[in-house]
């Protein structure tokens, strides 16, 4: 009885907070979003006469997405005639259909996409066209058999940033009189599915494939985190002692492989053990190649804000745009890391 007791206890409290609970969540906006994934729509004033942009981020997993999301917020502000409403998907492609959904309702001027991955996008892309809603592809990149579903693309061409680390690698072998000797690589891969992921996958795959004495041990997916990639890195290290080079695909990444390494006792960068290739370039991991920590950053600039503005722009003056606009990338090892490179690099 005292059981039951309690439990008619705790339940009393529970009916007499919940609805408490929910107001909060509700004024906080949590409740709607954290579930659905979806912001509650806002009102859109449209005597302001702003153009009215409905971007569908695919999340915040790294440092360089934190910056691709500030570069877009930069661009699009009302003050630049925008309206701005952002939606992150959390690593979901179901939460970015919602928002492309919930864009279309709203009858946005232009939705712009980062997808989380580069197929599945059939569907909801025709119904932002049939509703005559422009849709500018940002980042990564979607794999549609219909072109004319996305007017244009701003991001990087992931495929040749992935030969530019196999370059870098014959290079840097050359010139160690290496070009010869077996040499074992392991691979930390993006998140599975991504543009980003493949790319450079496809990419080094190119370079590596002209090199009988390159020895892929491996490719494991490290989802562009941190964490995961010293994971994966940790697994790599105690089923291989003989790893020479890591390729990893992006800076987070890098970062939590570099942990591994170092924990397990071995040393990395120029003059250690393992040769760390890695991807995005951002500040932080600039600053450990100029400390020799990482060999080389193959830069994927996350700065796409102003570009996707003067793309909407053109399109508001009733120009043509290209199919592609392609970011300005650089290669970045100890000898081009220069203390103005570092001190500029806002990401
Ligand atoms: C690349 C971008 C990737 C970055 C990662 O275009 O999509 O996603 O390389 C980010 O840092 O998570």
């Amino acid at each position: 009885m005292k059981k039951n007791k309690v439990n008619i206890h705790i339940s009393g409290i529970a009916m007499v907070m919940l609805p408490a609970i929910l107001v909060l969540m509700a004024m906080l906006g949590w409740g709607f979003g954290l579930f659905t994934g979806i912001e509650e729509e806002p009102y859109i004033n449209r005597e302001e006469n702003l153009i009215v942009v409905g971007v569908s981020q695919l999340g915040s997993e790294s440092g360089w997405r934190t910056a691709n999301t500030e570069s877009v917020q930069k661009a699009l502000t009302k003050q630049n005639g925008y309206f701005l409403i952002f939606n992150n998907a959390r690593q979901k492609q179901e939460n970015q259909i919602k928002a492309i959904r919930s864009f279309i309702s709203q009858r946005v001027d232009y939705i712009v996409l980062a997808p989380v991955v580069e197929s599945g996008w059939e569907t909801v892309l025709q119904e932002a066209k049939e509703a005559g809603i422009p849709v500018i592809v940002m980042d990564r990149s979607v794999d549609v058999s219909d072109q004319s579903l996305y007017t244009t693309h701003v991001g990087s061409d992931s495929v040749e940033e992935g030969k530019k680390a196999g370059y870098w690698l014959e290079e840097h072998l050359a010139r160690k009189g290496l070009s010869n000797q077996e040499i074992n690589i392991v691979v930390l891969k993006g998140t599975e599915g991504a543009s980003a992921q493949i790319g450079r996958t496809v990419g080094f795959s190119m370079i590596a494939g002209q090199h009988d004495n390159w020895n892929i041990l491996e490719q494991e997916y490290g989802d562009f985190t941190i964490y995961k990639g010293k994971e994966v890195m940790e697994n790599f290290l105690q089923k291989y002692d003989d790893i020479d080079v890591v390729i990893s695909q992006n800076d987070d990444m890098t970062f939590g492989a570099i942990e591994a390494i170092k924990e397990s006792g071995r040393t990395v960068g120029v003059g250690g053990d393992i040769t760390i290739i890695s991807f995005d370039a951002v500040h932080d991991a600039l600053e450990m190649v100029a400390e020799g920590t990482i060999n080389v950053d193959i830069e994927c600039n996350p700065d796409q804000g102003k570009y996707i503005s003067d793309v909407i722009q053109l399109l508001e003056s009733g120009q043509e745009v290209e199919k592609r606009y392609y970011v300005e990338e650089d290669v970045y090892t100890m000898q081009n890391v220069t203390e103005e490179v570092l001190n500029e690099r806002i990401y």
